[in-house]
């Protein structure tokens, strides 16, 4: 399923909260209180985590303010029964912390846990690899942490030492990529099978469905856009025989690698028709590029999952006509909630369980057969000339 731009105008509200659904897809350091902040990564952690400098930091998101804010004081009683301690310590292990995406997700997880009287510390590497994360997992062990949200680089490589924290008594939550490890709850952006399909539905309609396209990716082993892909190319089996897909390229997330592997892709496919980057970094680095490439631009039709933040320009100067996202902020303030309720014991993962999640109210956990328990935040937003400027984040 998914929000098309028509749908609704952005009220600078939570987008599960108010989109209506039009298109149907297959679905199925140290640290402070109050206030985020960046663990110093342990030895043997490649490069210091940083937070990034303001100037790449997109605008803050769309969180409203003091209006649905719990009351600071006393206990906050979610719907499932229990209250949520105070002074929680909750570590965010995003894929990386250079990540405007990232950033933004973190940066809904503190204000979450800001509203509940406790604390983040966001914690990773520089780079999208599970090396760079488990430092900070062991970080979150020796600080003694309350839970763990972690956006993982690798599905079984970070599962070790999330054992290890669990042992500890640290209850863990994915959030934005999933790890394939036991006894942890999965925030899911959105549906997986309906983002995969619709990224193919948003190319298709722009390219007659007809002509060779290309993936270009994050990180190779990256839960979430392996996921997304895998649906990409049963959505291209089912329903477009004449789009074919010559190439899936990884720019692990990082704007000069996406760069490069962007150029090999144009090189080694002068018929190339369509790319669909589902990354906000792989996105905005091919749209800068198209956009000072204005034959490619006219060639090649881009699409994939972006920040309106960073694509405003692109979608204004006709570099691109459409591509998707949610609410990174809305991401991490679901997370955050959701592991300060298991770390106090408010509802266990289980089928049916509930909780409450502050200004998005009321969500409930989901077992699949095949997959990680998991609650989805909501439905994608398709961004284009007629809405992007409603949107800040
Ligand atoms: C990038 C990251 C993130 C993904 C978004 C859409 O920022 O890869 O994991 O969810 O894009």
């Amino acid at each position: 399923m998914l929000h098309t731009p028509h749908s609704r105008q952005h009220k600078g509200v939570a987008l599960v909260s108010l989109c209506v659904a039009l298109l149907a897809s297959a679905c199925g350091s140290s640290s402070k209180t109050s206030a985020t902040t960046t663990a110093a990564p342990t030895a043997t952690t490649p490069a210091a985590a940083t937070t990034p400098a303001a100037a790449t930091t997109p605008a803050a998101a769309t969180t409203p303010a003091a209006a649905t804010t719990p009351a600071a004081s006393g206990t906050t009683a979610p719907a499932a029964g229990g209250t949520i301690k105070k002074g929680l310590k909750v570590y965010f292990i995003p894929k990386d912390t250079l990540n405007p995406y990232e950033v933004i997700a973190d940066d809904g997880g503190t204000s979450a846990l800001k509203e509940l009287g406790g604390t983040v510390v966001v914690s990773s590497g520089t780079e999208d690899t599970a090396a760079a994360q488990i430092p900070s997992i062991q970080a979150a062990i020796a600080d003694k942490a309350d839970a763990i949200v972690i956006a993982g680089n690798d599905p079984d490589a970070l599962c070790p030492s999330l054992a290890q924290a669990q042992a500890a008594g640290i209850k863990v939550v994915a959030f934005d990529s999933d790890v394939k490890c036991p006894d942890h709850l999965f925030i899911n952006q959105a549906d997986t099978e309906g983002i995969g399909r619709s990224q193919v539905d948003l190319l298709a309609s722009q390219i007659d469905s007809t002509g060779e396209i290309a993936i270009l990716s994050a990180a190779a082993t990256a839960t979430n856009q392996n996921a997304w892909i895998d649906f990409m190319k049963k959505q291209l089996a089912d329903k477009y025989p004449n789009m074919k897909l010559v190439d899936v390229v990884y720019g692990n997330d990082d704007p000069a690698t996406s760069l490069t592997v962007l150029q090999g892709l144009l090189s080694a496919h002068p018929n190339l028709k369509g790319i669909i980057s589902p990354t906000t970094v792989g996105i905005s680095t091919a749209a800068q590029y198209f956009s000072t490439h204005k034959d490619l631009a006219k060639k090649i039709v881009l699409t994939g999952l972006g920040l309106p933040s960073q694509m405003r320009a692109y979608i204004k100067d006709g570099t691109l006509k459409s591509f998707a996202l949610w609410n990174p902020n809305d991401l991490g303030y679901l997370a955050g909630y959701a592991a300060a309720s298991l770390a106090s014991g408010v509802f266990t993962i289980k089928d049916g369980a509930k909780f409450t999640a502050g200004k998005l109210k009321d969500y409930t956990v989901s077992v699949p057969a095949d997959g990680s328990p998991n609650v989805v935040l909501g439905l994608p937003q398709v961004f284009d000339l007629s809405n992007i400027d409603n949107f800040q984040f």
